[in-house]
């Protein structure tokens, strides 16, 4: 058996913190010295990161003045991306930003400062449960005040093992950049999926993200006569790809990412779906079958399959056998749902050692991607009823590992929350007269659109909701679905789900849009386990909308696997359906719960949910940040006091 190596060409780069006196900077290694082969028993190593957030270009000077050699490496400030001129927000000047490879249990610390003048940002960590640093989960007005332009925040955190990302999490930054990934390795003798491979490379990481060709500001929230949606123009792999240009019928030549391998050996990838908009994605390499082996970070079972979809937030790890004659195969990937309409896809390589190019050259079309036959993972149109033939739905994965918590299955949780979400349209003449200030996004050019989760449209508080909640109480929706002070009806406020500490919860996510797609929601703080999942077609009825599927549930009707359901973070809902999952509620906090789309998110798609009561949670650190609204009383004596202006 061939060991584990971790080639020593990994093209990252961390800002080396200068030798300090401080003692605790001697604990510190720059993170590049943390990626690195895990060995069991050995001690957890800090891993300590700078990152500075600015605005930032593709291609221009920078890119002219790299060395040709250097052009396409960290040496390089340069970002190429899809060979398109534009702005982005960058995080050390890369796209994506640098990725943090350290091994399970490992402290990393990340210094980041908030360069962009007239923005603010946070960054959140996908997947990392942050137990008792909830303070660091970086989502704005939940768990923290925004980094104001100028400021340097430092979060600081244990990693769990498995495949996670960064991204901001403020607004809607996350479309301009701002995203790179964070994987924590098992030593092998931890890892239950170790004897399926051979190599477990930094360089392996295939990080996927969709791309636009301005800021999303000019598409927020919405034109009519033209650009009128929020569909992105490309996809990148690893920061690169191509773009065809329809209308002039010429594509760019920018590079396409190459994975390197050699025959005979098997591959664990680490593929992370970091899109941002409601296209879903699929992949598959040409040639190659793709055995699964995780999700969200979580062992399954393996399972062998031809294509992976995923929709934003989803992570995948699957190994790939290098079995095939020597040579260059594609990696396709091509967005589907709400992208269908635009053909939008984007290709890597997979390349043998010592191989040629010959197999390499009819680049696969969009619609064959879409004819391919083979058995698909997660396929956002296949039923999650038994006929597997066409497509596996995520609820027939296994977990890989026994539950322990055998309370987490029993019969009947401690809590079960029905939660459906909604898209409403509204007339325009209701959005835009008898002084109406709704958030909405314009899909289409024509449909002025808000987002409900039970009734209520998510807004965030005014100060974080975990560091000041006597000064962020006052937003939060009430609890009896009733309407909040100077609402009439379909109203915004913070939406929040209070469960008991340590209880056993269920939630049945609903799907009640009237488009057809399907959301992937995510929720903060945990991994649940996914013990059901279906769609009307399961059902057999007709006429579905939410409040079918709840009554089929209260009549006992949708199944569960309280056997071995697989575990996730992020979970795509189907169209017209619904998915079951459960937790231990064991992380006291406040974990924002919403669809990673972030324009649904925007637009209210989201709640929180609050594990214990305020007082469980870990207080912030002495000197945390604090921010709010200045609305004291008018005071009359200043007014009068100021000087008359001629
Ligand atoms: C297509 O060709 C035109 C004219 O040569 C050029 O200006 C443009 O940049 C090209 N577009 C792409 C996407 O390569
Ligand atoms: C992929 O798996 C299928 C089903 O197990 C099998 O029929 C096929 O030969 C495999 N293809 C490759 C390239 O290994
Ligand atoms: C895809 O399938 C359709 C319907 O079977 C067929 O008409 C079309 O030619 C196929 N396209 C490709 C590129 O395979
Ligand atoms: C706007 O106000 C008028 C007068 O109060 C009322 O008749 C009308 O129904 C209101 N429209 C909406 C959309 O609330
Ligand atoms: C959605 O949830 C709300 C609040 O629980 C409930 O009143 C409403 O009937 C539900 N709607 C549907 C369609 O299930
Ligand atoms: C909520 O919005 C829907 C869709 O526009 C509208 O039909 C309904 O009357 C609104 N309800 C209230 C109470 O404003
Ligand atoms: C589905 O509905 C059809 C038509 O009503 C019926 O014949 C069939 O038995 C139903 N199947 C199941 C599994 O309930
Ligand atoms: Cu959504």
């Amino acid at each position: 058996m061939v060991q584990s190596r971790f080639s020593l060409l990994v093209l990252l780069t961390f800002l080396c913190i200068a030798r300090s006196q401080d003692f605790t900077a001697q604990l510190l290694k720059p993170g590049h010295e943390c990626v690195r082969e895990c060995k069991e028993g050995e001690s957890p190593m800090f891993c300590h990161y700078k990152f500075t957030v600015e605005l930032y270009q593709t291609l221009g000077a920078p890119c002219d003045l790299c060395h040709p050699d250097d052009k396409f490496t960290s040496k390089c400030p340069c970002i190429l991306a899809d060979g398109f001129e534009r702005t982005l927000l960058a995080v050390n000047k890369m796209l994506p930003a640098p990725s943090i490879q350290v091994c399970a249990g490992d402290r990393i610390v990340v210094d980041v400062t908030n360069a962009m003048e007239g923005y603010d940002t946070t960054l959140h960590w996908h997947g990392l449960r942050q137990k008792n640093t909830q303070y660091f989960d970086g989502v704005p007005m939940i768990t923290q005040c925004p980094i104001s332009a100028g400021q340097t925040f430092r979060y600081q955190m244990i990693t769990n093992e498995g495949t996670y990302f960064y991204h901001t999490h403020s607004g809607l930054q996350k479309f301009d950049g701002i995203e790179g990934s964070v994987i924590a390795r098992l030593p092998r003798s931890q890892d239950g999926a170790a004897h399926l491979f051979d190599y477990d490379l930094p360089e392996h990481v295939v990080f996927v993200n969709d791309w636009m060709h301005t800021h999303i500001e000019s598409k927020f929230p919405g034109l009519r006569t033209r650009s009128t949606a929020q569909q992105p123009t490309s996809i990148l792999i690893n920061g690169k790809g191509r773009w065809t240009d329809l209308s002039a019928g010429n594509t760019t030549t920018t590079p396409l990412e190459v994975f390197n391998v050699k025959k005979g050996y098997r591959y664990r990838f680490r593929m992370i779906n970091s899109m941002t908009s409601a296209c879903t994605l699929g992949m598959r390499v040409i040639g190659h079958n793709l055995t699964v082996i995780t999700t969200d970070g979580e062992l399954v079972r393996p399972q062998v399959v031809d294509a992976i979809h995923s929709s934003a937030g989803e992570r995948y790890d699957f190994i790939l056998h290098a079995d095939q004659e020597a040579g260059e195969y594609w990696i396709q990937f091509w967005a589907t749902g709400l992208c269908l309409d635009d053909q939008i896809q984007q290709l890597a390589i997979l390349k043998y050692e010592g191989s040629d190019s010959t197999k390499l050259a009819v680049v696969p079309t969009y619609q064959e991607a879409l004819n391919h036959t083979g058995l698909a993972l997660n396929y956002p149109l296949t039923t999650c009823g038994h006929d597997t033939t066409h497509g596996l739905c995520l609820a027939h994965l296994r977990s890989g590992y026994e539950i322990d918590d055998k309370e987490l299955l029993k019969e009947k949780p401690d809590v079960k929350l029905y939660l459906n979400y909604t898209l409403m349209s509204y007339a325009a003449e209701e959005l835009f007269q008898n002084d109406s200030h709704r958030t909405y996004a314009v899909f289409g050019g024509t449909q002025y659109v808000q987002a409900f989760v039970n009734g209520y449209s998510f807004k965030f508080p005014p100060s974080p909701l975990l560091s000041q909640y006597q000064d962020a109480k006052h937003s939060i929706c009430p609890t009896d679905g009733s309407n909040p002070p100077g609402c009439s009806g379909n109203c915004s406020c913070t939406n929040v789900f209070n469960v008991p500490l340590n209880s056993v919860v269920e939630i049945v996510m609903i799907d009640g849009v009237d488009l057809a797609d399907v959301h992937s929601f995510h929720l903060h703080g945990y991994t649940f386990k996914v013990v059901g999942m279906g769609t009307p077609a399961d059902l057999n009825v007709t006429a579905c909308n939410s409040n079918n599927i709840r009554e089929f549930d209260e009549a006992g009707k949708l199944k569960r696997n309280l056997i071995d359901p697989p575990g996730k973070d992020t979970v795509t809902v189907p169209d017209k359906g619904y998915a079951i999952f459960r937790f231990r509620a064991d992380n006291p906090g406040f974990w924002l719960f919403h669809c990673h789309f972030d324009v649904h998110m925007h637009i209210g798609m989201a709640a929180v949910l609050q594990v214990g009561d305020w007082w469980d949670v870990p207080a912030v650190p002495y000197g945390f940040p604090r921010c709010g609204s200045y609305v004291p009383d008018i005071n009359i004596a200043l007014l009068q006091s100021a000087p008359k202006t001629e």
